[in-house]
């Protein structure tokens, strides 16, 4: 019932709708109304009660609550339904056991991971209530070897959500976001094949967005929103996310132009021109960020003077003086 009054104020947009409309639409009682804004008012949401007018939702807490987020959000299919956890193992394993029966672009998000990961089975810090731990379930008509083109467009309008929202930030090929040479972010994307189409993919996304201590292996490399100075709202950052992603899928699901994607990952690339580290297992070579070519994959230059074209998923790049 909370959840259908919190519904009905945020669709007033900021107008007041009175207690009497709130009871005759959902059929309780005035007191019970009033005894269920009081609880809402109590988890942090700032409610105005004026007699004769009613109730008016002034401001809102930035928690996962997903009426809110849909209040918020201007898509169509990516976020259409959303499930928000306080607690959870990892949104990409909730979306891969729920992913066959889900609809296309159905999001998870969680306060809190108490196993997120990253590629290979790393561990990736997901502190409660500091960031966003998003995973997006997708089933997309492309093949299998296309798949890796999703991590870019991720990337891609994570960058593009994070600049307009005045944050500068740039893409380190394949899948990390960095702010000042830092990892703010980092993208999973893991697919279900059947013999040789795609079940689904499910893309998830990590983002420091308030965290100041950051675990020891981690705290020269990480940064976050906050600490770079930004005071910014997860749900602003969700939404506009959100948003360029629908926005960069849908054109590629429509077009197949992974050029495009391509060519604008190469404009924002953290290592196009940078002296690199290329790491594949235990081995590590110095090398030169090259191009980021029509199919996604990074061009690098030896110190040999020989190329290689490398493929996300291989292989690891450092840079030559820290994380990049
Ligand atoms: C990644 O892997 O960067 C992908 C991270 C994806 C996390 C999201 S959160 C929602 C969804 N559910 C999940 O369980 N996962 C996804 P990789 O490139 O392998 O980087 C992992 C490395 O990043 C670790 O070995 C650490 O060095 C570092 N790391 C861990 N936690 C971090 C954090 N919070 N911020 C910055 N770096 C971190």
């Amino acid at each position: 019932m909370k959840d259908k009054i919190l519904k009905l104020l945020l669709e007033a947009k900021g107008e007041f709708i009175s207690g009497e409309y709130i009871s005759e639409k959902l059929g309780i009682s005035r007191s019970a109304v009033w005894k269920h804004i009081k609880s809402i008012k109590e988890e942090g949401y700032e409610i105005e009660s004026v007699t004769k007018k009613g109730y008016r939702l002034n401001q809102y807490p930035d928690l996962f609550v997903s009426e809110v987020i849909k209040s918020k959000l201007n898509t169509n299919i990516i976020g259409k339904k959303i499930l928000c956890f306080e607690t959870i193992g990892s949104t990409n394993d909730h979306a891969k056991k729920i992913a066959k029966e889900s609809e296309e672009g159905t999001i998870i998000l969680s306060e809190e991971q108490t196993k997120g990961r990253g590629r290979m089975g790393k561990v990736w810090h997901s502190i409660k209530g500091d960031g966003i731990w998003l995973s997006i379930i997708l089933k997309p008509d492309i093949p299998p070897y296309h798949a890796p083109i999703i991590t870019q467009i991720a990337g891609l309008s994570v960058v593009i959500a994070l600049n307009e929202l005045g944050v500068k930030s740039s893409i380190k090929w394949p899948n990390d976001i960095l702010i000042n040479n830092k990892k703010i972010c980092g993208i999973l994307t893991e697919m279900s094949i059947e013999i040789d189409r795609i079940d689904h993919i499910v893309v998830g996304i990590g983002m420091n967005v308030k965290t100041l201590d950051f675990p020891n292996d981690i705290e020269n490399m990480a940064t976050s929103i906050l600490k770079e100075g930004y005071s910014l709202n997860r749900l602003d950052i969700l939404s506009r996310i959100l948003e360029k992603f629908e926005e960069f899928y849908t054109d590629y699901v429509s077009n197949n132009d992974i050029e495009k994607i391509a060519n604008m990952c190469k404009t924002y690339s953290a290592i196009i021109g940078k002296d690199i580290y290329v790491i594949k297992g235990d081995k590590r070579r110095k090398a030169r960020g090259i191009d980021i070519n029509k199919n996604g994959n990074l061009i690098v230059e030896y110190e040999d003077g020989s190329s290689e074209e490398l493929v996300s998923g291989e292989v690891s790049i450092r840079g030559e003086n820290g994380y990049v």
